[in-house]
């Protein structure tokens, strides 16, 4: 699975190091051990790291998850079998690592943020962002709603992230998709919530959200409907156009996923989320995120390596639909 080389150059994806025949928690960090992006021609996939939680309300220190997803990577192996695929074999995944933001100035961060998805995006690469708090879905749905137009936002969260201004500030992580839906960035026939639980500030925070263009899946629908009819409940509101996937960590219970901003119980499970992003093959996913993974507040790697198996899903969808 490593650099297969000719004497033309590299004839297939370049692969992450052996693990048999160098140990997991050796050499530099990469995304599941996988080349920098420097080190290859092309990325079909790239890995990028935004370091960035200025935007949050409650805990913070999200700004660590990029390097936490990392680590908690190494033990990924090469062959999905729940998917019949090997993710990094069929298209060449490489890690940008992180771009650095402005933590003071929320305004050039989200300008950064967008710049450097459209630059990593020019020669066609999709990019999987490594969170940072969910402020960050903002800039990168600018980015491609300039090439795609209204793009679906399949988002998987406890919360609805649609709320309007937090002490009259307009750039938070809880109001990234208000913002989308007013710029016009999402399309409000396709987009859908999973995992919603919790308490609101009231009744009309559901009122707003559907106005803004959002179905609602809860996460207590999981225990009626099954995966199979959260599933097909997806796919139905997807449809065939461009989908952009928002994982943010607190979709999971606090069990599975303690270290985060601001968790909520009665969440999903690890099995869960995961089952259900497989259900996402033949989707047209055009990007992804996974945000508000904060590693002061987890344990034993559980929540990084839940972050880090959410990604793995994430590119082996995007290596069958290739
Ligand atoms: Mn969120």
């Amino acid at each position: 699975m490593n650099t297969t080389d000719s004497p033309i150059g590299p004839i297939g994806p370049v692969g992450p190091v052996d693990a048999t025949k160098v140990p997991r928690y050796a050499e530099p960090t990469t995304f599941a051990r996988l080349p920098r992006l420097d080190e290859v021609s092309r990325a079909d996939v790239t890995i990028l790291g935004v370091p960035f939680d200025s935007g949050v309300s409650y805990r913070p220190g999200a700004r660590f998850g990029p390097a936490h997803i990392r680590a908690a990577s190494k033990l990924l192996r090469p062959y999905n079998p729940a998917l019949n695929v090997a993710p990094f074999a069929k298209q060449q995944v490489a890690d940008f690592g992180d771009i650095g933001v402005n933590p003071f100035d929320i305004t050039e961060a989200l300008n950064t943020i967008e710049s450097s998805i459209t630059d990593l995006r020019a020669d066609g690469s999709s990019v999987l962002t490594l969170g940072g708090d969910h402020t960050i879905a903002l800039p990168i749905l600018r980015s491609l709603a300039r090439d795609l137009g209204p793009i679906a936002v399949l988002h998987f969260d406890a919360h609805l992230d649609t709320w309007d201004t937090y002490f009259g500030a307009p750039y938070t992580h809880g109001t990234p998709f208000r913002r989308a839906s007013e710029e016009g960035l999402i399309d409000l026939e396709r987009s859908q919530h999973i995992g919603i639980r919790g308490p609101l500030y009231s009744e009309q925070d559901l009122e707003d959200d559907r106005v803004l263009g959002f179905q609602v899946i809860r996460s207590d629908d999981y225990e009626v409907d099954g995966i199979a009819g959260i599933v097909e409940r997806m796919r139905r509101r997807l449809g065939d156009g461009p989908v952009y996937v928002s994982v943010d960590i607190d979709v999971l219970d606090p069990a599975h996923a303690p270290g985060t901003g601001t968790p909520e119980a009665g969440g999903m499970t690890s099995r869960e989320l995961l089952n259900t992003l497989r259900g996402l093959v033949g989707v047209d996913v055009v990007g992804a995120d996974i945000v508000e993974v904060a590693p002061a507040y987890d344990h034993a790697e559980i929540t990084g390596i839940a972050a880090a198996h959410v990604a793995y899903e994430l590119l082996s969808v995007l290596a069958l639909n290739r």
